[in-house]
Formats: C-alpha cells, sequence, structure tokens
C-alpha cells in the first residue's frame, strides 16, 4: 500500500518527538537555511531561534563545511574504522582534543547524542571492571535529565514521558534530585544562588547503595532538554568532589554545552570542573552531518590498554564511528569555529543577551526567565489541567511570525546560533514579546 503514497504525502514519515496527528493537520516544513534563517516552503523567512536543534551553532549551510562534506564523499565515501583506518578520523580526533579541556586526550567516535551517552556508559562499566572494581555496576543520573533515547540514556534520564512507557529499563539505576526551584531562584541571571548543597543527594544515594555499587554519574552541567535547569553556583563543583571522594567516574554530558553554547569551548571550562568523561554531539559538525564523541582523559583510556596487544581493548564501536563524511565535516567545522572565534563569542554576547531575555518579564503567565551563556528560558504558568499547551501555542504563534523556539512542558527554550548579531538579538525578542502578549 505505502507505494501508492504521494510524495508529497505526510503520512508515512512517523515524526520523532511529534504530535503527529496535529502537526500533519497544519504542517510546518522548511525547504532551504542560510545562517540565522530557515526558508518555509511558502517562501518565508524564519529567524533560527534554536541553532536547529541546539546544533548549527555557527549557523546553517555554511559554505566551507558544505564544501567539505562535497570533497569527501566524492574521495572516498566509506572506510570501516574496526581494526582499519582512514586519515580523517585520527586529524579530526587530534583536532578534537586539541579544543577539548585539559586531560582529555582520547576521543571515541559515535553517531549521535544518544551513541555518545551509551557509549560513555559502557566505558564507566568496563573501566571500573578493568581496574579490578567489578562490583561498581550502578548508574547515577538526576530527576529532569535528558541522555537520549537508546536503552541507557533513557534509563539514566529524569524525565517521566520519556521513561514510563518502556517497562523497567536497565536496572541498578538510581537518580540525584532535580536542582530546579523557582521558589528560591526565579529570575535568575546566570547561575543561581540557591541549591548547591542539593549535590550532597549523592551522599544519600552512596550511604543507600555503598560506594562499591557505584559507577557513574551523569549529568547535563546544564539541563537544556527538561527546560535549561541551570546548576546553582557551586553545585557541580560540590558534585564533582563528592564523585573524587569515592571513586565514581562524574561524566558530563556535554551534546549541547559543548562548542561553545555558554562561551567556552566546553561546559567544564566554563563551571570550572573537571570530569572523567564527556559526551558530544551536534554542535561536532554544525548539525550538517550525524556525529557524536565521547571524550576521556589518559586514565579511562590507559585502563583498557593492560592486555595482550593483540587482544582487542574495548569491544564496542559502530559501523560509522569516524565516518570519513562526518570527519571531514567536523574539521572544516572547527576550522569555522576558530577562525570566528566562536567558542568563546557567547561570552561576548551573553550580558545583552541576558537583557533582552530578561525584559520579557511582567509579560502574561510568565513565572520565570533565565539565562546562560546563549542560551534563554521563559516559564509559564501552566494551563489547570493542560501542562505544555501555553508554551506550544506560543511555539507555532512564534513560527507564523518568523521565529522558531522550542517548547518543552509550559518552557520555551531560546539557543540561536552563536554567529547572531545583536540586531538580530533584537529581532528575535521583539517577534517573542509580541507573541506573549497576544497569547493566552
Ligand atoms: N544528551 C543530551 C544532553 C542531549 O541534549 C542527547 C543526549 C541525545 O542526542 P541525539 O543526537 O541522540 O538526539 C541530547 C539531545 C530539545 C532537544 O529541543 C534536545 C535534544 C534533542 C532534540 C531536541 O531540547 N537533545
Amino acid at each position: 500500500m505505502s507505494a501508492k503514497l504521494a510524495t508529497n504525502d505526510l503520512e508515512a514519515f512517523w515524526m520523532p518527538f511529534t504530535a503527529n496527528r496535529q502537526y500533519k493537520r497544519a504542517p510546518r516544513l522548511v525547504v532551504s537555511a542560510e545562517r540565522m534563517h530557515f526558508t518555509t516552503d511558502d517562501g518565508r523567512k524564519v529567524l533560527d531561534g534554536t541553532s536547529g536543534l541546539w546544533c548549527v551553532n555557527a549557523g546553517h549551510c555554511r559554505p566551507k563545511i558544505v564544501e567539505a562534506i562535497r570533497k569527501q564523499v566524492g574521495e572516498l565515501d566509506f572506510a570501516g574504522t574496526f581494526q582499519m583506518g582512514h586519515p580523517r578520523a585520527f586529524e579530526c580526533a587530534s583536532k578534537l582534543v586539541n579544543v577539548a579541556p585539559p586531560g582529555f586526550d582520547h576521543v571515541f567516535f559515535t553517531n549521535s547524542g544518544s551513541e555518545s551517552v551509551e557509549t560513555a556508559l559502557k566505558i564507566a562499566l568496563a573501566y571500573h571492571r578493568a581496574k579490578g572494581n567489578a562490583s561498581k555496576m550502578r548508574l547515577i543520573g538526576r530527576e529532569r535529565g535528558y541522555h537520549g533515547v537508546n536503552f541507557g540514556g533513557t534509563s539514566v534520564g529524569g524525565i517521566a514521558n520519556n521513561r514510563k512507557w518502556f517497562g523497567t529499563l536497565v536496572s541498578g539505576v538510581d537518580h540525584l534530585r532535580h536542582t530546579h526551584d523557582i521558589s528560591r531562584n526565579a529570575f535568575s541571571r546566570g547561575e543561581p544562588e540557591h541549591g548547591a548543597e542539593l549535590a550532597d543527594d549523592l551522599e544519600r544515594l552512596v550511604a543507600l547503595h555503598d560506594a562499591s555499587t557505584i559507577a557513574a554519574v551523569i549529568v547535563e552541567p546544564v539541563a537544556c532538554s527538561a527546560g535549561v535547569l541551570i546548576p546553582p553556583k557551586g553545585y557541580l563543583k560540590r558534585l564533582a568532589a563528592i564523585c573524587a571522594k569515592h571513586d565514581i567516574l562524574l561524566i558530563f554530558d556535554e551534546v549541547i554545552t559543548a562548542f561553545g553554547r555558554l562561551g567556552t569551548p566546553f561546559g567544564a571550562d566554563y563551571f570550572g570542573v573537571s570530569p572523567d568523561i564527556i559526551t558530544t554531539a551536534k554542535g561536532i559538525t554544525n548539525g550538517a552531518i550525524p556525529m557524536g564523541a565521547v571524550f576521556v582523559k589518559g586514565k579511562i583510556h590507559d585502563a583498557f590498554m593492560g592486555g595482550p596487544e593483540e587482544a582487542i581493548d574495548l569491544f564496542h564501536g559502530y559501523t560509522y564511528s569516524g565516518h570519513p563524511a562526518a570527519c571531514a565535516a567536523c574539521i572544516a567545522t572547527l576550522e569555522v569555529y576558530k577562525e570566528e572565534g566562536l567558542l568563546t563569542r557567547a561570552a561576548e554576547l551573553a550580558p545583552y543577551w541576558q537583557e533582552g531575555v530578561h525584559s520579557l518579564k511582567g509579560l502574561p503567565h510568565v513565572i520565570d526567565i533565565r539565562n546562560i551563556g546563549l542560551i534563554g528560558a521563559i516559564e509559564f504558568e501552566p494551563v489547570p489541567g493542560e501542562p505544555g499547551k501555553r508554551a506550544h501555542a506560543r511555539f507555532v504563534e512564534a513560527f507564523n511570525r518568523g521565529l522558531l523556539v522550542r517548547a518543552t512542558g509550559d518552557i520555551i527554550a531560546l539557543s540561536p546560533p552563536l554567529i547572531i548579531e545583536k540586531k538580530e538579538i533584537d529581532k528575535l525578542i521583539d517577534i517573542l514579546s509580541g507573541v506573549l502578549k497576544s497569547a493566552n
């Protein structure tokens, strides 16, 4: 039957994280993009307030990246990296290590954030086993955390809707309390004042399970998908200290915060915390080609190198780990980031951005506004009994008025490309303010 569908029929594509029936009644379609804007199928320009899905950090269709991909697929379309290699993968890994925080000297390639998370969790378990601590098997996530959609990431994730449909998930997982507290921290600028003590929740889990059973803690430095939950001042440092005390690996899931989003190359740089493993994806290729990478410190990598030289050291990998086109895209992306100073540009723009975002205070139903780097979030009081409705209505209206934002729960998240100019920030805030004033 499906062969009879017209190519412009919307039915066949079961869209991810989408209200498919509602969307297909009133679709939003984009057909091209350049720098800060999408163009819709009816020819309207839409300002990209979300860098696609937090990935297009240098703006859309950057010629250098597009050309690098074109050239690479014409020259070497595919070569595996199991007991084989191609030069781009090694070049790419070396260049990535050069922008990573100190000590992260090895990279494992994946194809998405979800795969980076699975990879990191498996490396953490295998690391302890390799060190002779095989009882360290538990994984700790955090309420409201998002770590992609595979089984490990769903298990350590803390968003009920993403979990409840899928059975009992991976066993031996527990969760820290989340850090979002509007009662104490509403309308914070940057890191909120209150809540560093929430890191001590890890001591509660250590008391419950014993450190000898805990392999790793995974957190997003800023929990973006659940609505931009910014860590309280001192929280991440305290969490890192507790992890170190109990020989628990700390994994920073930087799928969003890596590659300049906060105004530093990585979130670990921003917060002055050095985790053991960092997961990345998205901005690694500016969104142009799927790719992810897990960064590990020497002590982790070296723990796998003790066996016979001819033995495989890590029984893990993907067909497309280090795909030539992805590596070429990543190398070109890093060049664009460097040439244009994009890994630190958010720091320059952050004060202007902060003023713009907080100027929306006082508009109808706004109960909190928060920001960090080039990220902003506006939280609305939910319509009683209809969670998410308010933010979704504003997202649709903003798109109709020429601005793409992201709605999650009753929160609108903003994360424009790092090339945004001040006048475009003004425009973004202007459109959004019109939407917020008119919506009920
Ligand atoms: N970890 C984190 C911290 C993420 O933000 C993933 C893992 C999974 O990455 P992949 O590439 O497998 O999707 C993510 C992805 C949103 C939104 O609007 C966020 C993500 C994906 C799609 C939408 O907040 N984050």
